[in-house]
């Protein structure tokens, strides 16, 4: 079925084919050819008696043996075996193709002989010499390719499309080695590069096949030698070639066994009672759940007190039931229909939501907390998330290697395979500011998504070749075998503790029903579904060879069964009792403290964002200055801090000032300040500079911001990778930890958030709608129309604006808290602030507001360096506030009644307006007013505005083309605003397909014409 079948078929040795001609064939040239420059001459000596963690030469893909023994053996001739010794200077003396050798000493160590050089004879050992060789090469081959051949499908199709060609390992093939089938009984010593012989050094060919195919062959397939890192293929060698290292007590045979009770009379469960729901059964694999348990069990050991996971929809319930141990009659009365709503919001299907909860771990004895983050449909779409999440954990509770706090996220094989996501989250495993020290990774590999195959689904041989590129290892088991599965979940965990990087376990298993159970599989997968059909169910597999050893008896057995039926029987009862549906109850993220006990806010008031003089000038200061000693940045950057030092004594700010402002206060405040995205930290625009390199000192970096006062929170700037999607959900997942962090994410153009679309739609805008979960991310979406062509242009403003929820028809109920209670109405904030002032005030008001909501910012390009982008520290200081709307404050507001034309605008168009109004001396005709706010719509304050101006008539101007922009949005609350009263006219460029001109001129001739449109009045 998988096209690696095919060509596993095809394997050959990894010998002379692979490495080039042997240098027994070549009869080796004394110091020339490819053995002196298989090893920098730099490299120090190494003896091959050392043991093989120091031994590079051994590891993933680049064995060469021999080459490695002439090297040990230039350096110096006792760093080799004797035999070697005596052949290679045979070699160096002359010696002709395949005279190099005399027979060896004895390999089970008699003293050394004296190594005679005996050019020209004939003997055995060269035999010898190419047999360990060809061991060897064997031994590589399962390491490398035993998987390929392990017994991992339960159901036994995976090798329908193998071809005839020969497998190149077992007992029938030694001859691909140049081994005979006499050489079976040979003894062989073993390199160190295997574990098989556990404490013996030596064992006949036989044996050594035989615990190869133990290892390597059986239910479990192992695929790590791509991993280049010596100590770590070590690692796994020794956790699967140890003999005996699968032996289990028949205490934790009997804990499996309960697990597999649970997992699987669950499901059964919920078949008997609503046999025609969906649920996405785990009939198939319900080895999952003994798996979960098992990695959590071993992780809680090493000193882990919270798991946050995520998962699909597979098995969601079950994980939810007998992993979280979520109360069975709250899942089951999920299946109510008639169940009434509590909460606000939509609220989700029930195997979509989310669960926290803290439990003691029967195994470790410790307290574990665990997490299932809510998730949309969209498969993968959480992996960042959880991963942001962890990562703030870990953070806030000072887990620097992530000892304390961990992530397990669950895929399905399709999904793993197909979501690019998959692949971004990945890359963010191992750097500084985004990893989470390892996850481990299980994938449900049911061999099917939906009715698709995996050879219509994946290019890949497995579905989870993704994880190679960060050199996870892989664990494919049969789900058949819970206890192979039960080890390898032991090895994953293990392997996260030890080297704090990604594992993957590769459920290999199949989907007994349809994709959920009302679903035909036999439609698309006839034969697959046959052979299902005759598929006994693992349970009872299992709980057979359990009485067969003698670890229960029948009776128990049975006992243990009707004892959970009975536990799912009391909670359905129970669960009838339930009449309403509290989403709250499965908040993935709660935050103690900050509601109050009812989960409203403690108040309804947003305090002044404004903060001191002193302050203005202390991190004005900050701003201005390098704080280490012997620090050389560059002289441009100089330029740029004396300008800001400039800036200060003028009590002034720009753009980039206004962000150090409200950044630094909220740190001074004990507030972590975390901003993220593509070149953030220097800003594409250059305007930024949070981070300073010293341009003597590799890597000498600076954060001025972490300098502002001893007590004070640290602040995290970090560059991305180049990924909106991954990074995106990553920082939405770190916001979600905290309400006491301002977590903001930067687009490096406003409109490459598109390739995160999932996260923005299913997430941010409607995550408290489902989930009753709040957000406080801010993003920053540079924007605006500069002639810089189609892309780096727009923001989409319109998108985020169509997804805003207020209604564009209703007038809200006037009342003294009306702006904050608009906020905490709505699904998130939308802004375009046209002064560094508002800018620093909305920045700080996403903390001093008693809830939190997303807040999306278009932020400027030109603007960061106009002359005018500037404000006064009097409109920062205490007192002051984010301004929803600034009104017209020149001759027009002072003479209001002669105004004759009022034209509402947002962000930089301001700048051309104001500049164009008075070059045409229209100073007193024409009053311009700022939306700042643009969701929740400042319906009261642009109603003041056109009653201050009766005689005007109403514009809306934007520089963005008409079916994008604000216009949409803001027309109908416009005239809601005037109660329909006064109509209100376009002036912006025409509609167009794309969001802006490639060409400059048109650009420019565009906007000519759009403030023509607003600024000519009809006499
Ligand atoms: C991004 C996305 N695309 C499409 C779907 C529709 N869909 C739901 S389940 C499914 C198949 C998933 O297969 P797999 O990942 O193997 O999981 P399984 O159901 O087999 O456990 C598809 C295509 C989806 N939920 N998300
Ligand atoms: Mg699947």
């Amino acid at each position: 079925m998988h096209r690696f079948r095919t060509t596993v078929a095809r394997l050959r040795p990894l010998v002379a084919a692979q490495t080039g001609p042997s240098p027994l064939q070549l009869g080796l040239p004394a110091g020339e050819g490819s053995f002196r420059t298989a090893r920098p001459l730099n490299t120090p000596a190494r003896s091959l008696n050392a043991p093989a963690a120091a031994e590079p030469s051994l590891s993933g893909t680049s064995s060469n043996y021999m080459e490695e023994m002439f090297s040990a053996w230039l350096e110096n001739p006792g760093n080799v075996h004797e035999s070697w010794d005596v052949f290679f200077r045979n070699a160096n003396a002359g010696a002709l193709p395949g005279a190099a050798h005399q027979g060896p000493p004895l390999l089970s160590g008699s003293s050394r002989t004296s190594g005679r050089p005996l050019v020209g004879s004939q003997s055995t050992v060269e035999k010898l010499v190419e047999d360990h060789l060809a061991v060897q090469s064997l031994i590589r081959a399962y390491q490398v390719r035993g998987h390929h051949i392990a017994k991992l499908d339960p159901l036994g199709i995976s090798c329908v499309d193998f071809d005839d060609a020969p497998c190149a390992v077992g007992f029938q093939n030694v001859g691909l080695y140049g081994l005979a089938e006499a050489d079976l009984d040979q003894v062989f010593r073993l390199p160190t590069t295997t574990f098989i012989g556990g404490s013996e050094g030596s064992l006949p060919l036989r044996e050594i096949i035989r615990r190869l195919e133990m290892a390597y062959c059986r239910h479990i397939g192992v695929e790590f030698m791509f991993i280049n890192d010596v100590e770590q293929c070590q690692w796994i060698r020794r956790k699967f070639e140890s003999p005996g290292v699968m032996q289990f007590t028949p205490e934790e045979k009997r804990t499996l066994l309960g697990r597999m009770i649970r997992s699987t009379r669950f499901e059964e469960f919920l078949q008997r009672k609503w046999s025609s729901e969906k649920r996405f059964g785990l009939e198939g694999c319900e080895s999952l759940i003994p798996a979960l348990k098992t990695i959590i069990d071993e992780s809680s050991l090493s000193g882990v007190e919270s798991v946050i996971m995520g998962m699909p929809h597979r098995g969601r319930l079950n994980v939810l039931a007998n992993v979280i141990r979520k109360e069975l009659d709250q899942i089951f009365c999920q299946f109510d229909s008639k169940l009434e709503a509590a909460d606000e919001g939509s609220g989700d299907v029930k195997y979509h939501l989310g669960m926290q909860h803290q439990r003691r771990n029967r195994v470790s004895g410790r307290d574990v907390s665990m997490a299932l983050v809510a998730n949309p449909s969209h498969l993968e779409a959480v992996d960042p998330v959880v991963q942001g999440k962890t990562k703030a954990e870990q953070f806030y509770c000072g887990d620097a290697e992530g000892e304390r706090v961990m992530s397990i996220l669950m895929h399905g094989d399709a999904a793993f395979a197909g979501q690019g996501v998959v692949y971004e989250t990945f890359h963010l495993s191992d750097l500084p500011s985004y990893t989470t020290h390892g996850t481990v990774h299980v994938v449900v590999n049911n061999q099917i998504g939906f009715t698709t195959d995996p050879r219509m689904a994946r290019s890949s041989p497995y579905p989870t070749d993704v994880a190679r590129v960060v050199n996870a290892p892989i664990f494919h088991v049969n789900a058949d075998d819970p206890e192979a599965v039960m080890y390898v979940c032991k090895v994953a965990a293990e392997w996260r503790t030890t080297f704090h990087k990604d594992v993957v376990v590769d459920l290999v298993s199949y989907r007994r029903n349809g994709h959920n159970e009302i679903d035909e599989p036999m439609f698309t997968q006839p034969l697959m579904y046959k052979q299902i059909k005759k598929q006994r169910g693992v349970l009872q597999k299992f709980a057979e060879k359990l009485i067969g050893e003698g670890v229960v008896t029948v009776r128990a057995y049975e006992e243990e069964v009707a004892k959970y039926d009975e536990i799912c029987e009391e909670a359905y009862a129970r669960s009838k009792d339930e009449k309403i549906l509290h989403i709250k109850h499965w908040l993935d993220s709660p935050w103690p403290g900050f509601f109050r006990l009812d989960g409203q806010p403690k108040t309804m008031v947003c305090p002044s964002t404004g903060i001191s003089e002193e302050e203005l000038v202390l991190l004005g200061d900050v701003a201005s200055s390098v704080p280490e000693e012997d620090f050389t940045i560059h002289g441009g950057l100089s330029r740029v801090l004396k300008a800001r030092a400039g800036m200060v004594q003028q009590r002034q700010c720009d753009w980039a000032l206004s962000e150090y402002m409200a950044i630094g206060s909220l740190l001074k405040d004990g507030i972590h300040v975390r901003l993220s995205g593509q070149d953030v930290e220097r800003g594409t625009f250059s305007h930024r500079h949070h981070v300073l390199h010293d341009q003597n000192v590799d890597k000498r970096i600076c954060i001025p911001m972490n300098f502002i006062s001893p007590d004070q929170a640290p602040y995290t700037v970090c560059n991305s990778s180049l990924s909106e999607y991954g990074v995106l959900g990553f920082e939405l997942g770190f916001a979600m930890a905290s309400p006491n962090a301002l977590v903001l994410w930067e687009a490096q153009f406003g409109d490459f958030h598109n390739t995160a679309q999932c996260i923005i739609d299913q997430f941010i805008s409607s995550g408290q709608a489902k989930w009753v979960r709040q957000n406080g991310i801010v993003l920053l979406l540079p924007h605006g129309m500069e002639g810089m062509g189609p892309e780096h242009s727009s923001a989409r403003p319109e998108r985020f604006l169509q997804m805003c929820n207020d209604d564009p028809d209703v007038f809200p109920k006037p009342s003294q808290d009306f702006s904050v209670r608009q906020l905490f109405d709505c699904n998130w904030i939308v802004v375009n602030c046209s002064t560094p002032a508002n800018f620093f005030h909305v920045l700080r008001r996403q903390i001093l507001l008693p809830f939190r909501k997303p807040l999306i910012v278009f932020t400027p390009k030109s603007l960061l360096r106009h002359p005018e982008a500037k404000s006064s520290f009097d409109d920062m200081l205490p007192d002051t506030h984010f301004r929803r709307l600034i009104p017209d404050d020149g001759a027009a507001a002072a003479d209001p009644e002669k105004v004759k034309r009022v034209i509402f605008c947002s962000g930089k168009i301001y700048y051309d307006l104001i500049r164009e109004r008075k070059s045409r001396g229209l100073e007193g005709a024409v009053a311009v007013v700022r939306v700042e706010q643009l969701s929740p719509f400042p319906f009261d304050l642009v109603k003041e505005e056109t009653d201050r101006y009766p005689a005007a008539d109403l514009v809306w101007c934007q520089e963005e083309h008409k079916n994008q922009g604000y216009h949409d949005y803001v027309k109908p609350r416009l005239r809601t605003a005037t109660r329909h009263t006064r109509p209100v006219r376009y002036a912006g460029r025409d509609p167009a397909a794309a969001p802006a001109t490639g060409n400059k001129a048109s650009h420019l001739s565009e906007l000519r014409r759009l403030l023509d449109a607003a600024l000519q009045l009809q006499e």
